[in-house]
């Protein structure tokens, strides 16, 4: 065998294996929705260009101290969800507002009163059991409140909406 074609034959199977490798790569890497939060409305801190909302992207969500609520909900045995206070996420944009309208990547509403916050230690969880929630599994924000420990003021059907997933933003009002 000539000793040129013999290099340009091994270059060309270490292409196709990092190819293979590269596209291998690709498709078995996790679908995890990127962290982000938009708040509106009523808060007097902005970081926006035209100062109507503050962002909060992965980092800042990830920056804030992490609590954790262990309950069942209506869909998911019992679990620990962990994420951030919705208190401390107020707490940052200076929310004035009582209530807070949380809308979702599949367009569903509902209003919670800030008062929930303080009262069930609410969490804007974006894991349980220490797995990030991906999109198709509540993610990649959930509304957790600690049904278990309440289960009078929790456990029925009219406070599974409060239990909001696929959260992108809240408005303050
Ligand atoms: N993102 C999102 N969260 C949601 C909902 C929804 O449609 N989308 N439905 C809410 C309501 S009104 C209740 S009762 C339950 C409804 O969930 P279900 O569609 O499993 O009945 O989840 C709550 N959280
Ligand atoms: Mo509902």
């Amino acid at each position: 065998m000539n000793y040129k074609n013999g290099w340009l034959r091994v270059l060309a199977l270490m292409s196709v294996l990092a190819l293979a490798f590269a596209s291998f790569e690709a498709a078995a890497a996790p679908l995890t929705a990127a962290l982000a939060l938009d708040v509106k409305g009523k808060i007097a801190k902005t970081n926006d260009a035209d100062h109507t909302a503050f962002h909060f992207s992965e980092a800042q969500l990830l920056a804030l101290p992490a609590h954790s609520i262990s309950t069942s909900t209506t869909w998911t045995a019992k679990s620990t969800f962990t994420g951030p206070l919705l208190a401390d996420i107020l707490k940052t944009v200076g929310a004035y507002g009582d209530e807070i309208e949380i809308h979702t990547l599949d367009d569903y509403t509902y209003t919670v009163p800030v008062s929930d916050s303080s009262r069930y230690g609410v969490i804007v969880a974006y894991s349980m059991n220490g797995k990030r929630l991906q999109v198709s599994d509540f993610g990649p924000l959930f509304l957790i409140y600690p049904r278990d420990q309440f289960p009078g003021e929790l456990a029925g059907a009219s406070a599974d909406a409060k239990f909001v997933w696929q959260i992108k933003a809240l408005i303050v009002k």
